[in-house]
């Protein structure tokens, strides 16, 4: 099987870039062993609680963030790393030539209840400082703690998934993963119906609606409300994720990031054929004007985000 060192060489001359590849996957791997014995250490509270030996924990999201900062700190490729947990840029080497934004544990409020989490990045080139569109991205990726650790990413080709082995090595399990362009799924945390904007009313309504409505067919439900996980069945078997712009968000811009959720995820779903849009415009196309930026997100088979923009369109 093709290995992630063996995929980077084939993927890419630029050394720095698949050196921070395999930081942020090897960040990933050492993450993983962790979760997969945090309940045994009692390691899935708070902040600030004690475990049974009485002693203070650390949150999850916080020593996940202590991993990846010490892989990227120990790459001098990483000039500059921006974290979900951090409220101001770090900068890290000198020399570095890309930036990292990462979030390294999303999905948090799952970690208590062993569903799948997982570390989301970007990197981006140097030159350009810290708030760059989307498209300037030079690769991206997301590593999924479930009942397999998966490793997705990709550079400017297609987007690839690999498998954590017992050994510690990353293996190739899907070279170029397709997302349908039909499909008749979507996710959405329904329970937020009372701040939705009209088109996404009218995309859920015509999507219950089912074979009779408008739509013309049945469509299922899933929501797991972890980000990767939701993104990560969406780019496995299709479908569309939604996390809009409602009159409770309309203040923040948004629930989830730009620059170390949405513009990763938009990488990704772009680069296995699916489509991103907050709705107005491409997400990748969003001109960030602030690290921690949030942005309306909207993710998946290019069918099922053609027909809730012109829901948009509409309103
Ligand atoms: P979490 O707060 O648990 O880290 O990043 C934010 C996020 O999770 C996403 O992973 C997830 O898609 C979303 O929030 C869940 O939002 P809801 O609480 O509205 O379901």
């Amino acid at each position: 099987m093709t290995s992630l060192a063996q995929w980077l060489a084939a993927e890419t001359n630029d050394q720095n870039l698949a050196g921070v590849i395999a930081s942020m996957a090897a960040a990933g791997a050492e993450i993983a062993a962790v979760l997969r014995e945090a309940p045994i250490e009692g390691q899935t509270g708070l902040a600030g609680a004690t475990n049974v030996q009485g002693e203070a924990q650390k949150a999850l999201d916080v020593i996940s963030n202590d991993i990846v900062l010490n892989h990227l700190r120990a790459n001098p490729a990483v000039s500059i790393l921006v974290s979900e947990e951090l409220d101001e840029a770090v900068e890290l080497s000198s020399q570095g030539t890309v930036i990292v934004a990462t979030d390294p544990l999303d999905g948090s409020s799952n970690l208590d209840v062993n569903v799948t989490v997982g570390t989301i990045f970007s990197v981006l080139p140097i030159q350009d400082g810290l708030l760059q569109k989307g498209t300037a991205q030079l690769a991206a990726g997301y590593v999924a703690y479930g009942p397999a650790t998966s490793l997705v990413v990709r550079i400017a080709g297609a987007t690839s998934a690999f498998t954590l082995a017992a050994d510690g090595e990353w293996l190739l399990t899907i070279a170029a993963a397709k997302v349908p362009e039909a499909s008749g799924e979507f996710a959405i945390n329904t329970a937020r119906e009372r701040f939705w904007d009209e088109a996404t009313r009218g995309y859920v309504s015509e999507s219950v609606a089912g074979e009779t409505g408008p739509a013309g067919k049945r469509y299922n439900m899933r929501w797991v409300g972890s980000m990767v996980a939701d993104i990560h069945r969406i780019l496995m078997r299709g479908g569309i994720f939604l996390y809009p712009l409602d009159s409770e968000t309309i203040s923040k811009g948004g629930r989830l990031r730009l620059l170390y959720e949405a513009n990763p995820m938009a990488w990704l779903m772009e680069g296995a054929g699916g489509r991103s849009t907050t709705g107005r415009e491409s997400i990748l196309d969003v001109e960030p004007t602030d690290i921690h930026q949030r942005v309306p997100v909207i993710l998946g088979s290019a069918d099922e985000v053609a027909r809730l923009e012109k829901w948009y369109a509409r309103s």
